[in-house]
């Protein structure tokens, strides 16, 4: 069986495990090609966060999306109602798998994230190397950087 790369579970309907060939048959509408087109320093394809809502089906009480990389113990839980129109689940680069130095096999990315620790909606809440995303009743794990030592920390290491 092919691998699963994302999990999306919590307060949904529809618990899914998704591998690449599920992403990349979604259909035309739900994919996002080239995100480079609005990060410019980012790279591949990827699929809306909307479609994957439409098929999980989150209950009434998911009020935050939690996105959780195990890989490197990193967690950002942001406010639903926001983040649902803006996020994107990439997954491709150049037909193939996205490789782990743009964040690989899978990154969140926030179409207009605020600068760092400005917002919720923050440059930091876009999550490489996803491989859950959990909707919750309220905020879930976070451990996004709360100061310039922190941050400057985690990007030279
Ligand atoms: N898994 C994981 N994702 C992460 C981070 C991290 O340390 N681990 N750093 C975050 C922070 S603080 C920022 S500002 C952005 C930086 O993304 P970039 O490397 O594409 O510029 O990734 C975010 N995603
Ligand atoms: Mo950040």
């Amino acid at each position: 069986m092919a691998d699963i790369l994302l999990r999306i579970d919590g307060e949904v309907k529809h618990p899914l495990d998704l591998t690449f060939s599920d992403l990349a048959s979604m259909p035309a509408a739900d994919q996002v090609p080239d995100v480079s087109r609005f990060h410019p320093q980012r790279h591949g394809d990827g699929v809306t966060l909307e479609a994957l809502l439409a098929r999980a089906e989150p209950t009434p009480a998911a009020t935050y999306l939690t996105l959780h990389a195990t890989a490197d113990d990193f967690h950002a839980s942001v406010p639903l109602a926001e983040v649902r129109g803006e996020g994107i689940v990439v997954y491709r680069l150049a037909g193939g798998a996205l490789p782990v130095k743009n964040g690989g096999p899978i990154r969140f990315l926030i179409r207009n994230p605020a600068a760092c620790q400005t917002d919720e909606l923050d440059d930091c809440a876009n999550v490489k190397f996803v491989d859950r995303i959990e909707f919750t009743a309220g905020k879930g794990r976070d451990n996004r950087p709360h100061d310039e030592a922190q941050h400057a920390k985690l990007h030279g290491a």
